[in-house]
């Protein structure tokens, strides 16, 4: 069954039942002002920090309430209804309503009794408050007399825990007041001007334009009445609020409009929101007196979002993918690599700070669409790896570059809460700058001059030699780099100087890019030593770990085995099998061999396992996934990071057919009608999807902020659509299914507009046969950035 449609053409996603199985949520503003809202207007905004500048509650792991309510009341009938379907709920066989997710904006129309509701939610571009407008239309053929009420929950305190549980004291520092057209909060009001424990007082706001406020109330209590919810509050009952506000109790934005409406008659009621003192607050109310401020604004962030997404459009025979390409995979690519893990349904905004390796991961998303901004953060990261050639665990979002402690500093591991290095954090650069370097052509970028987090400076050349020396520094007994912390796998503790094959083959592929790059340089010394380096790392890998027709996991400190064909439970995981073929350490014949058992021992019809099977019985001391359920997150799910780089692997081995198998099984939007098993928004990736041990095979969790975006994207534009630029230009290698016949591509490249087209008329699945650009014959499969114009014409036949 499905909830809705993708609409490509507008990039939205259109919600046309709203009794989805989960919350499905957008994003609005970003961390400055950052605001969360479902399909049902639950969800919550915050400045800064979802934890520490909380503005709105929001109830996690319950309901979707509260939210940026709108209740509409029916002031002769005395019903009344929400402009979103929740939290009134009304019977759906006769409130109609449809919610258009889209780029920084949610549009949540709704039609019954004869009134037509439209309500535009978003943040204006680089603006740090919150906009809800309602266009409500009288669609019958009589005059009505009708309530409008907008409901704000404001949080006591910014501090999320703090409002949740320190009741004693969070109760008794707000009070509300009402001014004109306003409800303003003032939390500590006594500190303004003589700050006491650091606080120096602080105001919210709640306006609303385009109609003259009839009541009000400051006082969440008086708004609902006792023994009342968000679904029937009493002053909605009653037709007006009690105009009380709050003082020692919980407070609250409500506003009231009585409102009369001829036939086809529309008003539009703008609800402003945000965190600022009363003149703040009028200068705002102030551009929403006339009407075309919502409507420029809206088009703003569409226009934004847009060309952002205009950098990479492809067509293809299979709908599902073009609307996760080009739009939906793309635009949770940002709003991973913008919000990181800190804020979502899931995540109530605990996490302060950017863990090295998602962020690093991150980036590679948008490297294709937004190359600088990727740099502007891939330079950020770089500044937080250590002088020893590590990466911090966590950054901090005020992280202070030459001035942070590092993982043997208890002052770092306190306020962090990370007691170590992990294996393959500064690892991740290796592939995220060679992206950069390579998407832009930018070759100086490795001769920029960047601190490190604790000390001193030097050149990105550099930084990334010192993560080759990190791991060479710190060896296990098979001179693989020791495990340390954890690598990729959170739950994987091998201990200190266990030895995970993945981070090997991490190290060996940050071994084959820096060489390239020294190469580049004349940096033939090194250039040698790299070389050994490889070579040694090449055959103990294939030596130590290679097991007949897998790679093993690794070693445990002990000496134990992680990963055998022999092992009762684990006994074939995924990342070694994806990673020996992209780093290149595998031959030919061992990528075969060890792709088919991957396509044999860890398939499913929603995608690949993780490892499998799960650990019950048998798991070594370090297994943490066995705290989990089988077939749950580490321990045995589909965990969905993982599909980018079976997507890749298959790809890169010329597996088109298997590549989109595995995107197809494991991709939202291919499960849109299946949206009661997977749960999750169709539109977006999770974390993870429960797999076959599990009673809910196919069921999805932890929305939006995963590293899966950026790895599916890399997947699908470098694997299945073949797009793998550079230092020097583009090579055009598509893995596509064989009955495809033809794709095109836009992609803007170093300033230039190529206009790619793939004839497969011969149903290949990799490969090529000739190549073209602007009609002229190339030698191979690969365009040269000094031949470009500025728009092209490139045709790859398969
Ligand atoms: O790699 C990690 C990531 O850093 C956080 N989420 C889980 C992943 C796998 O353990």
């Amino acid at each position: 069954m499905n909830y809705g449609y993708f609409d490509d053409a507008n990039k939205e996603y259109v919600i046309t039942k709203p009794d989805t199985p989960a919350p499905w949520a957008n994003y609005l503003g970003s961390p400055e002002y950052g605001a969360i809202i479902s399909n049902n207007a639950g969800g919550y905004s915050f400045v800064k920090s979802g934890a520490n500048g909380r503005i709105l509650r929001y109830h996690f792991n319950s309901d979707d309430t509260p939210g940026r309510y709108i209740y509409i009341r029916d002031d002769e009938t005395k019903d009344y209804w929400s402009a979103s379907w929740q939290p009134v709920g009304k019977d759906l066989s006769v409130y109609k309503s449809e919610c258009h997710h889209g780029t920084g904006y949610t549009n949540m129309k709704a039609s019954y009794a004869g009134i037509d509701t439209e309500v535009l939610y978003y943040v204006p571009m680089n603006k740090t408050y919150e906009v809800w407008s309602m266009k409500i239309t009288n669609a019958s053929d009589r005059v009505r007399k009708l309530s409008a009420f907008g409901y704000a929950e404001f949080s006591n305190e910014d501090n999320y825990n703090q409002d949740q549980v320190n009741l004693q004291y969070t109760l008794f520092i707000t009070r509300t007041y009402f001014k004109e057209n306003k409800i303003l909060q003032a939390i500590n009001e006594n500190c303004t001007g003589s700050p006491v424990n650091g606080s120096t007082g602080k105001n919210r706001f709640f306006a609303q334009t385009g109609a003259q406020v009839t009541s009000y109330n400051g006082n969440k209590d008086s708004f609902f009445g006792k023994y009342h919810s968000y679904g029937d509050p009493k002053a909605v009952i009653d037709g007006k609020c009690n105009n009380e506000l709050n003082y020692n109790s919980n407070s609250c934005g409500a506003l009231h409009s009585a409102i009369e409406l001829q036939p086809g008659e529309s008003k539009v009621i703008t609800y402003l929101l945000g965190s600022k003192n009363e003149a703040e607050a009028d200068e705002i109310i102030a551009r929403y007196q006339s009407e075309d401020a919502v409507c420029k604004e809206v088009q703003e962030l569409k226009d934004f979002w847009h060309a952002k997404l205009q950098n990479l459009v492809v067509k293809t025979p299979d709908a599902a993918f073009n609307s996760m390409i080009n739009i939906w995979n793309a635009y949770q690519c940002f709003i991973t690599f913008t919000w990181s893990r800190a804020a979502s349904f899931v995540y109530c905004g605990e996490r302060n700070g950017y863990g090295y390796r998602d962020t690093v991961q991150d980036i590679q998303g948008i490297i294709h669409l937004d190359p600088e901004q990727a740099a502007d953060k891939l330079r950020f990261m770089l500044s937080a790896q250590v002088d020893n050639g590590g990466g911090l665990p966590l950054v901090k979002f005020d992280h202070n570059p030459g001035h942070e402690g590092t993982p043997d500093d208890p002052e770092y591991v306190k306020e962090t809460g990370h007691p170590a290095y992990r294996a393959d954090d500064a690892l991740w650069l290796f592939p995220t700058v060679y992206k950069y370097i390579s998407e832009t052509g930018n070759k100086s970028f490795l001769d920029e001059v960047i601190p490190f987090s604790n000390k001193g400076e030097a050149t990105v050349y550099e930084h990334l030699k010192r993560a080759i020396q990190f791991s060479e520094d710190r060896l296990g007994a098979h001179k693989m780099p020791a495990g340390l912390h954890a690598d990729w796998n959170d739950c994987l503790r091998l201990g200190k100087a266990g030895e995970s094959s993945f981070v090997a083959m991490q190290l060996y592929y940050g071994l084959v890019i820096l060489k390239e790059f020294a190469t580049e340089k004349n940096d033939t010394e090194y250039v040698k030593y790299l070389s050994d380096l490889q070579d040694e790392l090449g055959s103990i890998i294939n030596s130590e770990c290679w097991e007949d027709d897998r790679y093993i996991r690794g070693f445990t400190e002990a000496g134990q085995v992680i990963g055998s064909k022999q092992d009762k439970e684990a006994s074939m995981w995924l990342n070694p099998q994806s990673w020996a073929v992209i780093s290149g350490v595998a031959s030919k014949e061992q990528a075969e061999k060890a792709l088919e058992k991957v396509h044999e021992e860890l398939n499913t019809a929603f995608g690949v396992r993780v490892m499998a099977p799960s650990f019950k019985q048998h798991a070594f001391k370090g297994a943490l996934s066995l705290l989990f359920n089988p077939s749950t997150k580490e321990n045995g799910s589909v965990f969905s990071q993982t599909q980018g780089w079976i997507i890749l692997a298959e790809s890169l081995m010329g597996h088109g057919n298997r590549a989109f198998e595995y995107f197809k099984e494991s991709s939202p939007a291919s499960q849109n009608d299946n949206a009661d098993v997977r749960i999750l928004e169709p539109y977006v990736h999770g974390q993870f999807t429960e797999s076959a041990e599990s009673p809910f095979e196919g069921r999805a969790h932890v929305h939006w902020l995963t590293g899966t975006a950026s790895t599916v994207m890399v997947g699908c534009v470098e694997g299945i659509l073949g797009l793998r630029p550079d230092p020097d230009g583009l090579c055009i290698a598509p893995a596509i299914p064989s009955e495809w016949k033809e794709i095109t591509m836009e992609k803007v490249f170093r300033g230039c507009k190529l206009n790619i087209t793939v004839k497969n008329e011969n149903g290949a699945e990799g490969g090529y046969k000739e190549c073209y650009l602007n009609g002229v014959k190339l030698e191979k499969n690969y365009v040269s950035a000094t031949d470009l114009k500025d728009v092209n014409d490139i045709l790859l036949v398969m």
